[in-house]
């Protein structure tokens, strides 16, 4: 959630070079066994010790040139912890996770979001439900080198979009190479805040290398996508939400410096950019509008959460809470020995300040200009916790209603759906063409920080799980999408009291059995003396399997601040002008029409029909 950084801390980063490392060899085929990466146990982490995580956690080499180097060079390794699936569900599918910043840990995401525990407040962690290892192998990976646990030599670290692409491609490659079992298991790339710039880029280098893998999709929270649309949209949020009211001077000034910025968009003609400093006062003054001093603490809006507050000038680097356990729990040695991460010098931080200044994007093109190649190829799903600021949903879905692709403009006259979980209202939904977009309700730029189950039940429906093939765990919660309701298997209404009916099917049979397992020891006792050894055997061989093809879930957003901008008080990068602002306002002929295709309800009945994409305009 870093949005700027310390000075002092830049200096910390420097003794790098002197990482001491077995891994630190120019060899790149030297790939150690998927054992040298295994977890066997985690200070201090409470769970369930009969169904233990199964984690593994290392580096790889991330360098496409660390052939050409010399033996004695340190080179670019990227650092990943995956977390097994703990639960079988209709296939097995496997989940990248990568935070934002750029330069923040996924971490974030395996700590605070989407994983399987949280910190328990008294200096261990507790596992929790809703993280999406639950039915997916999920592999939170560090990125770009130097984030995190990864790291880099001192003088090469990335700069530009093209590059971390190639970085995460050649890990990739490695990966696949200690784990070649997942080679042909459905995977999904995922992240947050700033890596909706990593993502499209990515699935792009993916899906045109020579990576044999079977990527399905890809998910983008809260992500930075699309320069042009998301800064103007500062002020039309804050409006929207109450942080500013027309008429007033903080209305004013946050015009003028939209304006501004806008003017500044406007010069950039053969690229998109990917951040404008001119453009980074915008939200700064946004966020600055409701600040006020409470017993002499100057104080401001969240921008990750605008229920919340913060001190100024973090405005929200400070949340979530958990961040002070996270950091002194990784800290500790024990931990960093147990994960495998004890090549890298020094503590780790969430969000590095040297992979962020150093990450310019200078010449790179933003992945606004990428998204539609991908979405051709893949399916795409853009989410959104309503209560964020820094990449708030009105950007996004001005970024939507403008993007052409697959043949069209906008998501058409597609319906919105109201969706719900546990029969709360969770969201809305709408698809059109290989794209979904999903606005959450009451949750944060850390959507899975805030609300865990919809985050989850998101992600499963995205990846076209077959509910009716689960009959255990967090998948049963109920939800809906407009009439599309999960399937929750009649067989779990009337367990544990009858035996098994007779088979119907192989599926069926495991449905059932695995139920059983479920529903208790007692049970399962029941069961086996009702039906004798050999269905036993035969179950235990099943459930064998099962468990032997466990699917990785993933991850994690991160919850970065997304650019440089917020770093004008940092020194000597030229990245002062984050803070000029500039107005542009959004002709309110658009907002109207936006609202209309986003919002749930009003036009229903007219569109009802128009199920595909037709454009709006
Ligand atoms: C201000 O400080 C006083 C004394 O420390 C404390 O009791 C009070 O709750 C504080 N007010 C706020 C709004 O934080
Ligand atoms: C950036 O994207 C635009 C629009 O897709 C394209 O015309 C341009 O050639 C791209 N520039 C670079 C440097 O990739
Ligand atoms: C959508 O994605 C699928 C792959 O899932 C691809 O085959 C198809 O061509 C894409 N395009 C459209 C318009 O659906
Ligand atoms: C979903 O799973 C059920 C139960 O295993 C199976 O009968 C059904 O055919 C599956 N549906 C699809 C679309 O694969
Ligand atoms: C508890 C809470 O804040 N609920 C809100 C969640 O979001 C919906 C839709 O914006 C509101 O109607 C609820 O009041």
């Amino acid at each position: 959630m870093r949005a700027f950084f310390p000075v002092q801390l830049l200096s910390c980063l420097a003794p790098l070079a002197l990482l001491y490392s077995h891994s630190s060899t120019a060899a790149p085929t030297d790939i150690p066994s998927a054992a040298s990466f295994y977890v066997s146990r985690l200070p201090d982490l409470h769970q369930d010790e009969e169904r233990p995580l199964r984690m593994y956690a290392g580096h790889l080499p991330s360098d496409p040139d660390a052939r050409t180097a010399e033996p004695a060079d340190v080179t670019a390794h990227l650092y990943f912890f995956m977390v097994k699936a703990r639960r079988t569900a209709d296939k097995e599918r496997l989940i990248f996770w990568l935070n934002g910043g750029p330069g923040c840990s996924s971490f974030d995401g395996l700590m605070m979001e989407i994983g399987p525990w949280r910190v328990d407040g008294k200096g261990g962690l507790k596992t929790v439900p809703g993280g999406w290892e639950e039915y997916a192998t999920v592999v939170f990976i560090d990125q770009p080198a130097g984030t995190g646990f990864s790291y880099a030599p001192s003088n090469k670290y990335d700069h530009e979009l093209p590059e971390a692409s190639a970085h995460f491609v050649e890990f990739l490659r490695n990966f696949y190479k200690v784990f070649p079992e997942y080679q042909d298991v459905d995977a999904y790339i995922t992240g947050e805040s700033f890596a909706g710039q990593y993502i499209p880029y990515f699935a792009d280098a993916i899906l045109s290398s020579n990576l044999k893998i079977r990527l399905k999709g890809a998910a983008i929270g809260n992500g930075w996508t699309d320069a042009r649309r998301q800064y103007p949209s500062y002020l039309d949020y804050a409006v929207k939400h109450g942080i500013v009211e027309i008429g007033t001077e903080a209305y004013k000034n946050g015009k003028e410096i939209t304006d501004k910025c806008t003017e500044e968009l406007s010069k950039y003609t053969d690229i998109e950019p990917v951040h404008v400093n001119v453009c980074e006062e915008v939200m700064m003054t946004v966020v600055s509008a409701k600040s006020h001093l409470t017993n002499n603490t100057a104080t401001c809006i969240n921008m990750y959460d605008v229920r919340l507050e913060d001190t100024a000038p973090e405005c929200g680097m400070n949340w979530p809470p958990d961040l002070t356990d996270v950091y002194t729990y990784l800290a500790r040695r024990d931990v960093v020995n147990a994960i495998h991460a004890n090549a890298v010098p020094g503590n780790w931080v969430e969000c590095k300040p040297r992979v962020h200044t150093e990450f310019s994007t200078r010449r790179s093109n933003s992945s606004i200009t990428l998204l539609p190649r991908v979405l051709e190829r893949i399916p795409v799903m853009l989410f959104v916790g309503d209560q964020d600021l820094i990449c708030n949903y009105v950007g996004i879905e001005s970024m939507i209603q403008a993007m052409q692709w697959n043949g069209e403009t906008g998501l058409g006259k597609v319906q919105t759906q109201p969706w719900t979980v546990d029969g709360k209202p969770a969201g809305t939904w709408v698809a059109s063409r290989n794209l979904t977009y999903v606005k959450i309700f009451n949750a944060s730029h850390m959507v899975g920080y805030d609300v865990p189950h919809v985050t989850h039940d998101m992600i499963l429906r995205f990846m076209g799980v077959n509910f009716t093939a689960i009959t255990d765990g967090s998948a049963r919660i109920p939800s809906a999408v407009g009439d599309d309701a999960k399937p929750i298997p009649a067989i779990l209404d009337d367990l544990p009291t009858s035996t098994p009916a007779p088979s119907k099917s192989p599926e069926q049979d495991k449905a059932m059995w695995e139920a059983y397992y479920n529903a208790g020891s007692a049970a399962l006792v029941l069961i086996l003396i009702a039906i004798g050894v050999g269905v036993f055997l035969w179950w235990r061989s099943r459930r064998r399997k099962l468990f032997l093809r466990d699917i990785p879930l993933s991850t994690r957003e991160e919850n970065i601040p997304l650019n440089s901008s917020m770093r004008e008080d940092q020194d000597g990068d030229d990245n002062g002008s984050f803070r000029s602002r500039k107005g542009k306002e959004r002709a309110s002929g658009t907002l109207a029409e936006q609202e209309a295709i986003f919002d749930v309800g009003s036009d229903e009945e007219d569109e009802r029909g128009a199920v595909s994409g037709r454009t709006s305009r």
